[in-house]
């Protein structure tokens, strides 16, 4: 007996089709407090879409052994001198990995461990990254078109934005003289 799959990836783009999916928007407006330059992310529109985030199977999330997939789509932009970002987080589950693999665009996914200690990779399309357990995980849009991952991450690993709402990651990705520099916050 064979069956469909009733998920498919585009590898041009990262969309991903079929169903069940979720999806979710972060506009500018959602991005309140995550930019050094408060005034910079005011001026821009507030609906401007900076990621969308599309979730195959994602009544998994919470399920013990499973693993989720789903493809996070970057527009390029800066808030002042710093790309366009996701939130980032800790999973809620410290001991749970996940993987990315880039499909479009160029980025970089900025990793910082328990004791805040931060450093990036840079993504290009076909560049996997492993992302060990106890470690937050940001990725910044460098180029200048949309930037498209996926990820495959453990069902019950959950997500924890508190620490990096509240404290913010311990360096900062900013565009100085056209070039992405890790700047550590004072
Ligand atoms: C989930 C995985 C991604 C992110 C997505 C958005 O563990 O790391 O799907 O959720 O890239 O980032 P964030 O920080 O807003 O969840
Ligand atoms: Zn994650």
């Amino acid at each position: 007996m064979t069956a469909q799959s009733k998920i498919k990836v585009d590898f041009a783009t990262g969309n991903l089709s079929g169903h069940p999916l979720e999806q979710s928007v972060r506009t500018i407006s959602d991005m309140k407090g995550y930019y050094l330059d408060e005034r910079a992310r005011q001026s821009l529109h507030p609906k401007q879409v900076v990621y969308r985030v599309q979730i195959a199977d994602a009544a998994r999330q919470g399920e013990e052994g499973g693993l989720l997939l789903g493809t996070t789509f970057i527009e390029p932009g800066l808030v002042g001198d710093e790309y366009f970002m996701t939130k980032g987080h800790f999973h809620r589950h410290r001991n749970r990995g996940e993987y990315y693999i880039t499909v479009a665009g160029t980025g970089a996914l900025i990793l910082m461990d328990e004791t805040r200690r931060t450093a990036f990779e840079t993504m290009s399309p076909g560049s996997v990254h492993y992302i060990p357990f106890n470690t937050a995980h940001r990725v910044a849009n460098t180029g200048e078109s949309v930037l498209a991952f996926l990820a495959c991450w453990p069902s019950d690993a959950g997500h924890d934005y508190e620490v990096i709402a509240s404290r913010g990651f311990s360096g900062r990705l900013r565009k100085i003289n056209g070039v992405a520099t890790l700047i550590e916050e004072p």
